[in-house]
């Protein structure tokens, strides 16, 4: 399938995002191969510090990578960047391009999918023709300054329950507590810090795939 919609997107249940400005010294390439050698099935490309040139050779070859092992790939931010790189989706906060414009430029046979920290972002999102949304912060994370207070798994709940369309939890989730994010009912836990700073990073996804089967 092309373009999975819907839970079928997230069957691994885990939204890797690879991110090169957390990985310190290793090759962005060989931290996307541990990842989707793990079983990894969707990858975000998050790339803040890159330029768009960068961005677009990255997200071309990562997109080629990520094709390969069947899985799906996913450019933060940029629509323009998505577009280049032919990748299967983009990612959009709330400051970023509205949905409406975003979708007029990607078409239906791309996927988008929307930052939300609220319950009402989140319904916005979905009536607004979002194939999934992100919701977060749910933990403290140092990754990012999100101006937000941690949501929490009872929220995440609450938005679970209010929208069809699936929902990625984000914001520092661990292994040690990704368990409670899907049974909150998340689709999937995205990840940036514990992926990215694991020294074996397809062992880290192999046991937080592993812990599926716990819930
Ligand atoms: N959006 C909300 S929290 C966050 C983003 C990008 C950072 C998530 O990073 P980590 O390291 O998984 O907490
Ligand atoms: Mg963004």
């Amino acid at each position: 399938m092309v373009n999975p919609t819907g839970r079928a997107l997230f069957t691994s249940r885990l939204y890797a995002i690879l991110d090169p400005a957390e990985i310190q010294e290793r090759p962005w390439e060989s931290v996307l191969e541990a990842l989707l050698a793990g079983g990894a099935g969707v990858i975000q490309l998050r790339a803040k510090e890159l330029s768009a040139k960068e961005f677009v050779e990255v997200a071309t070859k990562g997109h080629i990578l990520t094709r390969a092992a069947g899985g799906q790939f996913i450019v933060n931010d940029r629509v323009d960047v998505a577009l280049a790189a032919n990748a299967d989706g983009v990612h959009l906060g709330q400051e970023d391009l509205p949905l409406s414009v975003a979708r007029k430029l990607v078409g239906k046979e791309k996927l988008i999918g929307i930052s939300t920290h609220e319950l009402e972002q989140a319904i916005e999102a979905e009536q607004g023709g979002a194939d999934y949304i992100g919701f977060g912060p749910i933990f403290g994370t140092a990754t990012k300054e999100t101006g937000y207070a941690p949501r929490g798994v009872d929220m995440l709940r609450a938005v679970c329950r209010a929208v069809s369309i699936p929902v990625v939890a984000i914001g520092g989730i661990s292994e040690a507590n990704v368990a409670q994010v899907w049974r909150a009912g998340a689709a999937a836990a995205a990840m940036i810090s514990d992926l990215m700073r694991a020294e074996d990073v397809a062992a880290k996804v192999r046991r937080i795939l592993a812990m599926r089967t716990e819930v």
